[in-house]
């Protein structure tokens, strides 16, 4: 069962940073610059001129990759197997669906497949640290427990982050969360038989953040949203399980959580806000 508990999810962005500063994710591609007090729509920019630029592989027509021209699709609904509705609502200017933070420098559709929200979900689970004797470990300065959570190495952004993933079609969110867990991080793709402790883990998640991600791939017309869930293991059972990086994951480790952390996108606001909710060190 998928709860949110009262406080515990964190309000949705209302700027970014990541998505509108130094090249386009991965490529040599510079964005426009976007001054941050232009990020708005709905500041007057005058002389902006965004680069247009759409990835090779997008545009080749991959299954998961909508059409090039965004006419034929419904916006900010259901659209047949593709959820086109946004946690924040956007407009359509001249065609094309707006980010609702702002401007990014781009357009077009970057590395992204759909023209709008490309909606995934990140599954963070955690356990306390612990010493040889089962112990919980303190941290000397804060004086909180120290809570890990299962972090990947993102092989093609050089980022360690959360092993979250693209909805695919028709998905349910649970399954969503699973799937990318087992994908990224037990390399497995036969969840749950392998895995039983992760199962039982999965069936009861706190939900901390619905909305905008602050995504370097992010461009004026296709930007990412995510759920983020916490899934907790109190007693430390998740401790036994065999962790191996599969799909687009280099690595897998459990990672202790701390402000000196550096993660892919918004994914450290994410774990502040796990951290937060435990009480651990941050
Ligand atoms: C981020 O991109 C989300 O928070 C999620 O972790 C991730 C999904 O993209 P892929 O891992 O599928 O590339 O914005």
């Amino acid at each position: 069962m998928l709860s949110v508990i009262r406080g515990a999810m964190s309000r949705p962005k209302r700027t970014h940073f990541k998505a509108c500063t130094g090249n386009y994710a991965n490529t040599n591609i510079r964005r426009a610059d976007v001054p941050n007090d232009k990020i708005s729509f709905t500041t007057p920019f005058s002389t902006y001129q965004p680069i247009d630029f759409t990835a090779d592989f997008v545009k080749s027509g991959p299954v998961w990759a909508d059409p090039a021209d965004p006419s034929e699709l419904k916006f900010n609904t259901i659209d047949g197997s593709t959820d086109r509705t946004s946690f924040l609502g956007y407009i359509i200017e001249n065609g094309f669906p707006q980010n609702p933070i702002g401007r990014t420098g781009v357009i077009g559709r970057g590395n992204l497949g759909k023209w709008g929200p490309n909606h995934a979900a990140d599954p963070i689970l955690t356990s306390w640290k612990r010493d040889e004797r089962g112990e919980k470990i303190y941290h000397k300065i804060s004086k909180r427990p120290i809570l890990r959570f299962v972090a990947i190495f993102r092989k093609k952004d050089s980022e360690w982050a959360i092993p979250g993933g693209m909805c695919d079609p028709g998905e349910n969110i649970s399954q969503t969360l699973k799937r990318e867990f087992a994908e990224e991080a037990l390399n497995s793709n036969d969840f749950p038989e392998r895995q039983e402790s992760v199962e039982n883990i999965f069936k009861k998640g706190i939900k901390i953040y619905q909305g905008y991600v602050d995504d370097p791939r992010n461009t004026d017309n296709a930007w990412m949203e995510t759920q983020a869930y916490n899934f907790h293991d109190e007693i430390g059972k998740l401790d036994f399980v065999k962790l191996e990086a599969g799909d687009d994951a280099g690595a897998v480790k459990w990672t202790d959580m701390s402000s000196d952390l550096a993660l892919y996108a918004s994914h450290k606001d994410f774990i502040e806000k796990v951290a937060k909710l435990h009480d651990a060190h941050w």
